[in-house]
This record gives C-alpha cells, structure tokens and sequence, in this order.
C-alpha cells in the first residue's frame, strides 16, 4: 500500500480524500495556490505545497508544479479528485512516465471516453444500450440531413469532445439543421479544437440517470445501482438521489449488470459514471465519466462503502473490498449542492463567512471545507459544501433533508440554501416526478 499520496485538489473533495486515506494510514500532501494558503485541505493534511498563484492554469493545472510536489515530498501517487486533471490523459501519461500511480483509470480509458464517438462506439460494441442516431461522426450536411429523415425529427447534434451540454445543438426540423450543424461544429471547434460531431434522436423528456460501476483492472467489475440527477440547471446538477425514484430493482439489476459486463471487458481501473437517458422505460447511453463524482456520497450512503478507499485499494493493486454479492441497498439518500451563488441569477458570491454551523445528527452528512472566519476567494467553482441526507426510505430521507437544512447556518455570503427550502414546498419533489427540464422551467415560474 501506499506510504503517502498526493491530492491534486481544493475544497470538500480534498477533504474527503485525506479522510479515507487517513483511515487507510496513508500519509497526505496537499497542493495549493497562494490563494488558498488558509483553506481547510492545507489545514487537514500532513504536509502541504504550495504550488502557484491563484489562476488554477498556473496551480492546480500545472504539471510540473504538482509533479514536483510530488518528488518533493516523496508521495507516491496522485489522487485528482473531481474537475481540474481528474481526466486529463496526457496529465495520466506523465504521472507514470514519472514513476507515480494515477488514482484512477489508465490515460487510455480516459482518452477512449474522452472522444464521444469513440466512447459510444465502444459502449455499443459492448451491449450498452445507445440513443439511435449516427454511426460514427457525420461530415457533411448532406449526411445529416440523411441522418435526420431517417431517424426523424428533433435531432440532436453534439460535438465528439463535448459533454457536460457544451458544442450541442438540437434541430426541430429539416430547416433547422443548417444552422445546428454548422453551429455546433463551430462550438466544437472554438471550444475545443475539433469540429467532429455526431447526430441523435432528441429525447424530449427523460430523465438523467447514471450508473455507478467500479473496476479492479483485472478483469472484474462491479456496479452501485444509479443516481437520479435530472434536477439540473444549465448542466450544473443541483440536487441528486439514489436509488432512482423511478427505476425498479428489476431495471437496476438489468442495467446495473450491462455496465460492470462492458467495464470489465475492457478491464477498467477504479470507479467510472456510465450516464443514461431514461425514458419510457428505456436506458440510452449518452456518456462516461471516468472519475469520481461530486455526487457519489448518495451511492456510498445507500450501500455503506467508502468508494474513495476502494479507488486507492484498486490503485495499489489490490483487490475490491467486495464483490456484487455482497451489495444490498439500505434505504434512499439525496444530496444537495451548496454554492456561494445569489438567487435569482445564481450569480458567484465569494467573500467571508462569518458565521458556519453545519448540520448533524442521524443520516446527516456535510461534506465542506467552510470555518468560521474562512473567505471563499473569487477563482475557483462556486460549490463550498454538500448536504447529504440518509433515511430508511424516500419520505424520511426528504423529511430529514429539510430538518437539515433548518440546522444549517452559513452566514456573511450569499448561497443556494433558499432554493432548496422551495423546491422542499414542491409536490413534484415529493412524489419524485421530475425530468432533465423540470428544475428550468420551475426557476422560470418560481422567478416569474
Ligand atoms: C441528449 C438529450 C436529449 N436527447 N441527447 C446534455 C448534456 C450531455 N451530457 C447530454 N445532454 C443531453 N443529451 C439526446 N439524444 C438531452 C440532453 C440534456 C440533458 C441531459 C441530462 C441532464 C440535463 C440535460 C439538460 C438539457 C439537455
């Protein structure tokens, strides 16, 4: 095992990795920019580095600097949490050309899923259910005009280096795909340097559920059921659940046994996010996250593992502590993520806290690295905690969600709390009928 690793990361998510590898007795390097010389990652850890000034480009997207962090230090290897490296291939190669072990898949199965063509290609090869449309990218106009008679209208274009809904555009009609096709190469292109899309059947009304599945890299896989995060706003998810309000345990089982078949044939390491559209009854496969979530403490709540320790256990070649059989689902748990934002506009509010009380008692869980007096600096992603509740079953969990969320005292900034207590008032949350649309069109009601 492990004698010391590095954590290449900032905020809660560093946080919750020293924990598990304190447990593990594994020794913890933390990484930070000279903004971040008095947040809680510096403070929790054994040692720290700091590694650059505030922009992340020149800290904790450097290379070098966290390389070096490393030889410095002497650890071992690297745990990239969620964001900034997590799935940079080309960060993963120099990890090991330098003698390190990546805590997560190898810079090949991130490249794979990287490509959204080569990823769905792959997942189709391997029995994943996939969204009908294009085989492969489509080059011409002409072709996706092809592709639109055939499949029929609305269709979805997406860029293949895409995801997270950047360089998609979606055609209603044979006179809209012009501009689509034409616009969504261009995202593509201005984005991320390539201008390859492909085409789908648009899906009006499903909801996102995704699959988590884990791998040994020999050869097994396991999964841990889905999460619901339909709940979304501009592709910021704001609020999740496991096990999915409306998949059964038949479906789960089905599903759940299609994703760890397909990640062990390709002999996947460490813990993956296979995403689906859910609708009528069907999964389609959209993408694959070859990371740890933000939201994976719902999946851990519901079926008592800690997925951080099995990352590093599989990372130094060990084997999974568990097998499939030995998972059984233990009542239902939702997360909500707190940011430093102002309502309506969900517009960044960085700046002091002066007050800070984080909830507690049964099935509660605060994941922040938020004290008393600590001043969110302006240069990082607005989530500054998550609130994750457990109950037997849904209705406890909610119940205690709102409970929760009464405890909580973040003061001196503005945050998302005030739309949690709303979307609590709502019976659609309650009787869990929602979709990928329900949170946009309830913000536009709700902000009149
Ligand atoms: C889709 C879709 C409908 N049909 N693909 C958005 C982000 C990216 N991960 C995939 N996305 C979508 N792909 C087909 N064929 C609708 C979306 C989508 C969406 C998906 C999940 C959660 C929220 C969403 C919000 C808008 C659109």
């Amino acid at each position: 095992m492990f004698k010391k690793i590095l954590i290449a990361n900032r905020g809660e998510i560093a946080l919750r990795v020293i924990r598990a590898a304190r447990e593990m007795g594994i020794a913890t390097v933390a990484v930070h920019s000279t903004a971040d010389a008095d947040a809680m990652h510096v403070r929790m850890a054994d040692e720290s580095v700091c590694i650059g000034p505030p922009s992340s480009t020149q800290s904790y997207l450097s290379f070098p600097a966290i390389i070096s962090a490393c030889e410095i230090t002497g650890a071992e290897a690297i745990h990239p949490g969620y964001g900034f490296l997590s799935e940079n291939a080309q960060f993963v190669q120099i990890v090991e050309d330098h003698g390190l072990t990546f805590i997560g898949p190898t810079a090949e199965h991130i490249r794979v899923m990287g490509d959204k063509i080569t990823a769905k290609d792959t997942m189709k090869a391997l029995g994943v259910p996939c969204v009908p449309g294009s085989d492969g990218g489509v080059a011409t106009l002409e072709d996706a005009k092809a592709i639109g008679e055939e499949f029929g209208y609305p269709v979805i274009i997406k860029a293949t280096a895409g995801g997270g809904g950047r360089g998609m555009k979606v055609a209603q009609s044979a006179a809209d795909m012009e501009s689509a096709f034409m616009t969504a190469r261009a995202e593509g292109k201005a984005a991320f340097g390539n201008d390859e899309v492909y085409i789908e059947k648009y899906l009006t009304t499903p909801r996102h559920i995704e699959i988590q599945v884990f791998g040994d890299g020999k050869g097994r896989a396991v999964h841990l059921g889905e999460r619901d995060c339909s709940l979304q706003r501009r592709h910021q998810k704001v609020f999740e659940e496991a096990p999915g309000p409306a998949i059964s345990a038949e479906e789960r089982a089905a599903i759940g046994k299609v994703c760890a078949d397909a990640v062990a044939n390709i002999n996947y390491t460490g813990a993956g996010t296979i995403e689906f559209l859910y609708e009528n009854g069907e999964f389609y496969f959209i993408e694959m996250n070859t990371r740890l979530q933000v939201e994976h403490p719902v999946t851990e709540a519901i079926f008592g593992v800690d997925l951080v320790r099995e990352q590093i256990l599989v990372a130094a070649g060990k084997d999974l502590s568990f097998q499939q059989e030995d998972l059984a689902i233990n009542g239902h748990a939702i997360e909500v993520r707190l940011n430093a934002e102002k309502l309506p506009n969900f517009s960044p509010s960085p700046g002091r806290i002066t007050q800070y009380h984080a909830p507690g008692g049964l099935g509660v869980r605060m994941d922040s690295a938020l004290y008393d007096g600590y001043v969110i600096p302006p240069y990082y992603d607005s989530l500054i905690g998550k609130l994750i509740v457990h109950g037997r079953d849904r209705p406890e969990a909610l119940a205690r969600l709102n409970r929760a969320l009464g405890e909580l005292i973040i003061d001196g900034i503005d945050t998302t709390v005030p739309l949690f207590h709303a979307l609590l008032a709502e019976q659609d949350i309650h009787t869990g009928q929602y979709n990928i649309h329900w949170l946009e069109h309830w913000l536009e009601q709700y902000n009149g």
